[in-house]
């Protein structure tokens, strides 16, 4: 096989702990607050991430699953043979599969994740279901530039694969740079799958990420239980909540960790000072319409080829070409 022992790639850059710390300071330090959503995914948080997915308020990875469901036939139709799949994030891989049954030729398959273990997790399961699949991973933070491993063979298209709609958690500006990264990685003849997610009711997006469970809320707080574990600050966890509301003006879900009370939280040497109900911002969830994603995607040089979306419009899988 041509699996490659993660911490063999030149770009294994799983950020210092030093740079989690640095992170902290600095992010705690602005007013207002703010810690950035890479945060949330330590093996932990991945764990709660892989556990949203399972709630029944979070429509975003089961509207996903069955459009691939439906239309993995005529979405490998539409990528054409002799495939590249470059994937962004390597997620459970479930989605991944249902498309990867249906490419013509593959020429291989490239995951790119920045946390060594889930990577090496569905590359193993990957080799188990597709023998004769060529497998490179690459253990490398996607937003940086990337140096894709040498193909086995010359591929006719590289196809970068982005679902999840994880393409919204990145600001406007942000979503444009990462795209336009994109474009010039997936070459001339290339395309980007991407999955996006649909404004819709505000009540049914608000559900989404507030759980009846409490795991999203779990996920949230999640990030401060890291930062305690990694760096050795004392954030009492009780003291804090989670907070996701949808803002209608910009299309998107804000969270923000919410102090509970006044209190003060040593974070390496620094005092952090927290008012009652002062908010730490944690993420951007943004939604678009098909008019709202066109108008993104053509900021990046891009142009939508395809879209693939249920009859309530929850949900979408576009094919974005130059
Ligand atoms: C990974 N990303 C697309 C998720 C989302 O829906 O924004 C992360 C998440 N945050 C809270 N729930 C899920």
């Amino acid at each position: 096989s041509s699996m490659q022992p993660c911490g063999v790639s030149d770009d294994d850059r799983r950020p210092p702990l030093n740079e989690v710390l640095e992170v902290a300071q600095h992010g705690l330090a602005l007013k207002p607050k703010r810690l950035p959503s890479w945060l949330f995914y330590d093996e932990q948080g991945s764990a709660l991430f892989e556990q949203i997915c399972e709630q029944p308020e979070y429509y975003l990875t089961r509207c996903e699953i069955a459009l691939m469901d439906e239309h993995a036939g005529s979405i490998a139709d539409v990528l054409g043979s002799d495939v590249r799949l470059v994937e962004y994030g390597s997620g459970s891989g479930l989605k991944t599969r249902m498309l990867l049954r249906h490419l013509h030729r593959p020429v291989s398959y490239v995951p790119v994740e920045i946390s060594p273990e889930p990577l090496r997790q569905s590359v193993a399961r990957l080799a188990q279901e597709f023998p004769s699949l060529p497998l490179q991973p690459l253990c490398a933070d996607f937003s940086k530039p990337l140096r894709l491993p040498i193909p086995p063979r010359a591929p006719r298209h590289t196809v970068l694969y982005f679902p999840g709609s994880t393409i919204g958690n990145f600001e406007n500006h942000d979503a444009a740079v990462l795209l336009r990264k994109m474009r010039n990685e997936m070459g001339d003849a290339g395309g980007i799958l991407i999955g996006v997610d649909l404004k819709k009711d505000p009540a049914l997006i608000e559900a989404a990420y507030n759980d009846r469970a409490g795991v999203t809320a779990a996920f949230t707080l999640n990030m401060l239980a890291r930062l305690n574990r990694e760096i050795g600050s004392n954030f009492e966890l009780s003291g804090f909540a989670h907070r996701a509301h949808y803002n209608p003006m910009a299309g998107r879900i804000e969270t923000h960790i919410v102090s509970r009370h006044e209190q003060q939280v040593k974070v390496g040497r620094n005092n952090v000072s927290f008012r009652a109900d002062e908010a730490i911002h944690v993420e951007y969830s943004c939604k678009y319409s098909l008019e709202d994603f066109a108008a993104l995607a053509a900021r990046a040089g891009l142009a939508v080829q395809h879209v693939w979306t249920d009859p309530e419009r929850m949900f979408s899988v576009q094919f974005l070409v130059r």
